[in-house]
């Protein structure tokens, strides 16, 4: 038996956010389980969610004395994960082992400077228990999952101390987790850095709904559903909201998913199975920037599923958060201006705007990179940075704020409407007593939940 530690590093340690505590980290929580279930003592530290500093890490590192520790690394979290483990080197000999979307991404040859032992390559769970048996050196590479019912569910008690649901600063329901229902993607979008490599696989609804039971006897109220995207298989999504009806289980669901599948059929089984918002990344409303996107093989059709996705979503009380990216190179000022107006006047609830960002692992990277446009240690650069748009950083981000303040203005009257129309009473009583009770942090916050998604200013030169 081993006493194994998993961190997941914070975006930064000195700007502390009011999102951090949203899902919990289903990752590590996923890799816990299957140690756990080994018979080993595991610990999770989310130093996001819980706002901890480099010395309040060192203090609980110190206090669990781990002979493993895990950490997860996003391209974004990259620089934290190196600082957490030059801490740990100071007052410990743990082995130390990183995963997690940076790494299956990065160079290898890039990865040493983190400064681990080992880092492993994809999803983990099937080299998790030799790599805390044998602790090898350097890369190890993990073979894909391919039946995800193999699984064991992720153990939520590792992180029990950790209250999640927090929205815009405040919480509207009692505690919120996540939950996996597929796993990859189907789609390829140019500026996604996704591992390419992930076949998309998806869970059967019974197989959903056995862990959602357990959710339900946790006593949570609110789920996200953190796939890539809920809907890429419809069929799936309609089976699983008729057996989640079936089985009476209450939640409110939230969760990300694409334009392109308008059937009504759907939207109503997500209304019926409790999805009440769902963001999307729309992008943009100029075919000619999704097809270089390459969002859909239909561009053309593309400004019409949004509209139609609109009209569903406000039929069946859904919020809409759309998401815009701007900045593509052949994109102007009034293809921007167009796709924000293009939202709000189809009522849209709520909008981000986004600078594009030239991510790592991204087919639009890679372009870039050969176009000698990006050094190949530059892994997130924005457009405007790298003369790949004709706009500023500055007329760029005025779009977001246009966006923001959009959502401001109207999004919150148009939310609590569809929350009226779908007559959650109960979730409109606690919203209103936890704006009231958090009324100053809720303003202070609320710049950062609308600029939220793919920031402004992410830029880390390496
Ligand atoms: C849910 C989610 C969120 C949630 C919750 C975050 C959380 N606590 O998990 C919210 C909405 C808060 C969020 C925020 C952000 N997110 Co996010 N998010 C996701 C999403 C959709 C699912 C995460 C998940 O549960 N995955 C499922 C698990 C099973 O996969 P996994 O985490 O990769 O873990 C496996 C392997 O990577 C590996 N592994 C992971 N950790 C470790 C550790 C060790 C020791 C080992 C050995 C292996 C290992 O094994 C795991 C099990 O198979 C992913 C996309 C995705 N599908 O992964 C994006 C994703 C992780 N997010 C991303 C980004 C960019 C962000 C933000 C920076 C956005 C922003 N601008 O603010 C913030 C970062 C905040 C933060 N510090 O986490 C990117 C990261 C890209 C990158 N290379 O950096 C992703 C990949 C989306 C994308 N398409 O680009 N996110
Ligand atoms: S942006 Fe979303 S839909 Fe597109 S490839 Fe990435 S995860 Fe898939």
């Amino acid at each position: 038996m081993s006493f194994v530690l998993f961190i997941y590093p914070p975006i930064s340690f000195s700007e502390k956010s009011e999102l951090a505590a949203y899902s919990p980290p289903l990752g590590i929580l996923y890799l816990g389980t299957v140690l756990k279930n080994e018979g080993h003592e595991v610990h999770v530290i989310d130093a996001e969610a819980e706002q901890l500093s480099l010395a309040q890490i060192r203090k609980r590192i110190e206090s669990i004395d781990p002979e493993v520790i895990g950490l997860t690394c996003l391209t974004f979290t990259l620089e934290s994960c190196k600082a957490i483990i030059k801490g740990i080197r100071r007052i410990s000999d743990a082995y130390i082992v990183v995963g997690g979307p940076h790494v299956s991404v990065a160079p290898q040859a890039s990865l040493k400077d983190i400064g681990a032992d080992a880092y492993v390559i994809g999803e983990a769970e099937s080299v998790v228990r030799d790599i805390v048996r044998d602790r090898p050196r350097g890369m190890v590479h993990a073979q894909e999952i391919r039946d995800i019912e193999s699984i064991p569910f992720p153990d939520r008690s590792l992180v029990k101390h950790i209250e999640y649901g927090n929205f815009y600063g405040m919480k509207i329901r009692e505690n919120m987790t996540g939950i996996l229902t597929t796993r990859g993607c189907k789609y390829g979008c140019t500026y996604c850095n996704r591992p390419k490599k992930l076949c998309f696989r998806t869970r059967s609804p019974k197989n959903i709904v056995q862990e959602l039971k357990e959710i339900d006897r946790m006593g949570f109220e609110s789920v996200w559903l953190a796939d890539d995207n809920f809907t890429n298989d419809p069929k799936n999504v309609m089976k699983l909201a008729r057996l989640v009806r079936r089985e009476r289980l209450k939640f409110d669901f939230y969760g990300q998913a694409r334009v392109d599948v308008p059937s009504r059929a759907l939207y109503r089984s997500m209304r019926d199975m409790g999805v009440m918002g769902l963001s999307f990344g729309v992008e943009s409303l100029n075919p000619e920037v999704i097809k270089w996107y390459n969002k859909t093989r239909y561009p053309q059709k593309w400004p019409q599923n949004v509209k139609k996705t609109l009209d569903l979503c406000n039929e069946y009380g859904i919020v809409f958060l759309g998401s815009l990216i701007f900045g593509a190179p052949m994109e102007t000022m009034e293809d921007m201006e167009y796709s924000i107006e293009f939202l709000d006047k189809n009522g849209a609830d709520l909008m981000n705007g986004n600078v594009l960002l030239y991510l790592l692992g991204s087919a639009i990277w890679y372009r870039a990179v050969k176009m000698g446009k990006i050094k190949p240690d530059q892994f997130v650069i924005s457009a405007p940075q790298i003369g790949m748009t004709p706009y500023s950083y500055e007329e760029l981000t005025e779009l977001c704020d246009r966006c923001t303040n959009i959502s401001k203005k109207e999004g919150w009257k148009r939310v609590v409407r569809k929350v009226l129309k779908r007559r959650q009473f109960g979730m409109i009583y606690s919203g209103m007593k936890e704006f009231v009770k958090h009324y100053w942090r809720v303003r202070k916050v609320r710049r950062e939940v609308y600029d939220y998604g793919y920031g402004k200013g992410h830029t880390i030169k390496i």
